[in-house]
């Protein structure tokens, strides 16, 4: 039962767990009362390197101008990443499976070293025989494709990859036939906007209305007993700005309203027992909500929302039961008619990693990226970035 209970939840996260791949390791699982209870964790050391500033030194998305013609040099080293989660199965019912899940890290803060908890995952899941489900919570985007295996922590936003996680609320159905499974799902979900006015009402919710998040999918064994996924995802939302005066106090409510919105596609496709190639690609506008567009939404300059395209490809090597390489790339590329002088116009970042698990709860990872960032008007700005990074899991 336990198992039948897990394959479904398998589906349900799928594009979750197949970034999760490179981390997998055996939770402490047991029975408490009537329940199953997984509890686990990754205690992380997080190393890098950068020959050029980035936006974030644990999760660098992209290069920072250079000040006075200069490079200038950084190195990191934190725990903030590691993460602690908890998964919990009730007793199934006559109709529903019910189960939820929580996560957490410490990413929240500017310090390194006395970081705050960041909530993760916090959902609860009701799953019938059917293939019918229900999500509440926050949980990976509805959208999202699956995410390309990366040691560094920005996993790969604003680099290609689209999508973080939200709180929604979030109806699946699975349907199957033979080996395959079509998978729909439609969400309510919240539209995180910052506050472009600085009237003090945040933007995503001053639009009034939740954004709305879908996907279809096709999971199917192709070349390998390991099913193939190709889907198809969108999100629409909007943002309001409000009309204020020079000392930030509002004059007009909901002034101007803003779309955000996408359309992507997404696959993963193993090719034999040994590889494996990850994508997407996408276009939309003001994503800074979905980690695109180079963390750029709206130009209130121009009066409009910055469009933006991009995607991502990773071949991975899965060499030896203990060690997986892969190679990528990836693109963020905003409408350069959308930008000022001075905007991150482009985002271009290659990275080779290798993961080793020295034992089945202790991985050692290695990486190399090179991410190259165009500001319009300005400098191409490139950043060598060499991490290291040992978990261990359980
Ligand atoms: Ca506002
Ligand atoms: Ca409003």
């Amino acid at each position: 039962m336990w198992s039948e209970k897990r394959v479904r939840m398998g589906v349900f996260a799928s594009s979750l767990m197949i970034f999760a791949l490179a981390y997998s390791a055996q939770a402490v699982s047991f029975k408490a009362g009537e329940f199953d209870v997984d509890i686990y964790a990754s205690l992380r050391l997080f190393a890098a390197y950068d020959t050029q500033r980035c936006n974030s030194d644990d999760a660098a998305m992209w290069a920072l101008p250079k000040v006075a013609g200069d490079n200038d040099n950084q190195y990191t080293m934190t725990a903030r990443r590691s993460r602690l989660g908890l998964k919990v199965a009730a007793p199934s019912t006559e109709l529903f499976d019910v189960s939820g899940r929580a996560e957490i890290d410490f990413a929240s803060g500017s310090s390194g070293t006395s970081p705050n908890p960041r909530l993760r995952l916090a959902y609860g899941t009701l799953a019938m025989k059917n293939g019918f489900s229900v999500l509440a919570g926050q949980a990976a985007e509805t959208f999202q494709a699956p995410g390309p295996m990366m040691v560094n922590n920005s996993a790969g936003n604003n680099q290609g990859h689209l999508g973080t996680r939200r709180a929604q609320l979030r109806v699946r159905q699975d349907v199957k036939f033979g080996k395959a499974t079509l998978g729909m799902a439609l969400a309510a979900a919240r539209q995180d906007g910052s506050d472009e006015d600085g009237g003090g009402a945040e933007d995503g919710q001053d639009a009034g209305i939740p954004a709305v998040q879908a996907r279809i999918e096709l999971k199917a064994p192709i070349f390998t007993e390991k099913p193939a996924l190709f889907m198809l995802g969108g999100a629409y939302g909007q943002e309001k700005l409000d009309q204020v005066d020079e000392d930030k106090k509002i004059i007009k409510n909901d002034d101007k309203t803003y779309d955000s919105k996408l359309v992507l596609v997404g696959m993963s496709l193993p090719l034999c027992k040994m590889f494996s190639v990850v994508g997407e690609a996408w276009t939309g506008e003001n994503l800074a909500t979905y980690q695109g567009g180079i963390g750029q939404r709206i130009n209130t300059t121009l009066d409009k929302a910055i469009s933006a395209s991009g995607g991502s490809l990773q071949l991975q090597a899965h060499l030896t039961q203990a060690l997986t390489m892969s190679m990528a790339y990836g693109l963020d590329e905003p409408d350069s008619g959308d930008l000022n002088k001075g905007n991150r116009s482009k985002n271009s970042t290659m990275w080779a990693n290798a993961f080793y698990q020295l034992t089945p709860n202790v991985q050692v990872a290695v990486e190399y990226m090179h991410i190259a960032t165009d500001y319009k008007e300005g400098d191409e700005v490139k950043d060598n970035r060499f991490i290291f990074n040992t978990c261990f899991n359980f």
